[in-house]
């Protein structure tokens, strides 16, 4: 039976650019900032991609442990590393952000179109980064675009075993142009789904752009986790543009806690998602 929410704010992403969205955190201190505030507000784990001095994507190695260490000491959040990147990153960078000893990584189950370009997983890349997972104690996020990555992600399982940690969460991304739809519909299609991989599986879920509030409605009715942040959204209503990111968890938990599904601690989000009580 689920009781509280797992709330995952995911601040930046790679897809935005600062210019056009002065409010993205892009520096180390903005993310922090952001990390820090959102923690306070009910956020669990935060989802980091980072940028260069230019605010432009990058996975450079030394900024990832950078980041990663300034997160652990100043905020218990979970930290969870986007091991999707940019669509132009290479796998090797991809694979490399485990180096950098997060909590948690995304770990995406296909290859998906992603407005005009291509989100490239293949299989022997999941595998590698599934199997790398295990080795390092890195607790993945199944990134889930398309109903048929669940399909995936049931054969990944069987043929390589559950994840570090033995719990199997899953995060479903709807709303990218060329991916599954944010749609109640589609989102109890892919819960319904869930029956198919190991008991105990949890689901966050996030829509992206104007499929936010419904696909967050969606999820709490139908027990599932909530991830929020400008990574998904930069508009917060018609002609009113998010604010910070603070805004949207606040938002997010307001939901929450009317669905009587309070936010979970970061002690509480360890234990569900199979993490060691404290960050090693
Ligand atoms: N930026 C997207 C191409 C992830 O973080 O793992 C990939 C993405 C998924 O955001
Ligand atoms: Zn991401």
């Amino acid at each position: 039976m689920t009781t509280g929410t797992l709330i995952t704010v995911a601040p930046t992403g790679a897809e935005s650019a600062k210019a056009e969205v002065p409010a993205l955190p892009v520096t180390l201190d903005e993310l922090l900032l952001t990390a820090k505030e959102c923690e306070a507000l009910g956020a669990a784990v935060i989802h980091v991609h980072i940028r260069d001095d230019d605010a432009r994507p990058t996975l450079d190695q030394g900024r990832l442990r950078d980041t990663v260490a300034a997160l652990r000491e100043n905020t218990d959040l979970i930290v969870q590393l986007s091991s999707g990147g940019a669509v132009t990153d290479p796998e090797s960078a991809r694979l490399a952000v485990l180096d950098a000893g997060p909590d948690m990584a995304s770990c995406t189950m296909g290859t998906v179109n992603f407005g005009d370009d291509v989100f490239l997983n293949r299989w022997e890349f999941i595998v590698d980064l599934h199997t790398r997972m295990q080795e390092r104690g890195v607790v993945p996020e199944y990134e889930i675009f398309d109903l048929g990555h669940l399909t995936a992600l049931q054969r990944l399982l069987g043929k390589y075993g559950l994840p570090h940690g033995g719990h199997v969460h899953v995060d479903f991304v709807m709303g990218v142009p060329g991916g599954m739809p944010g749609t109640t519909a589609t989102l109890v299609a892919a819960q319904q789904m869930l029956r198919d991989l190991p008991e105990g599986t949890t689901f966050s879920a996030t829509g992206i752009g104007r499929s936010t509030i419904p696909v967050m409605l969606a999820s709490l009715s139908t027990g599932g986790h909530l991830r929020v942040g400008m990574e998904d959204t930069v508009t917060y209503a018609k002609g009113r543009p998010v604010e910070s990111n603070m805004q949207l968890v606040a938002r997010a938990v307001g939901f929450a806690q009317l669905a009587q599904r309070p936010p979970l601690t970061t002690a509480e989000a360890r234990t569900l998602l199979g993490l060691p009580a404290v960050a090693r």
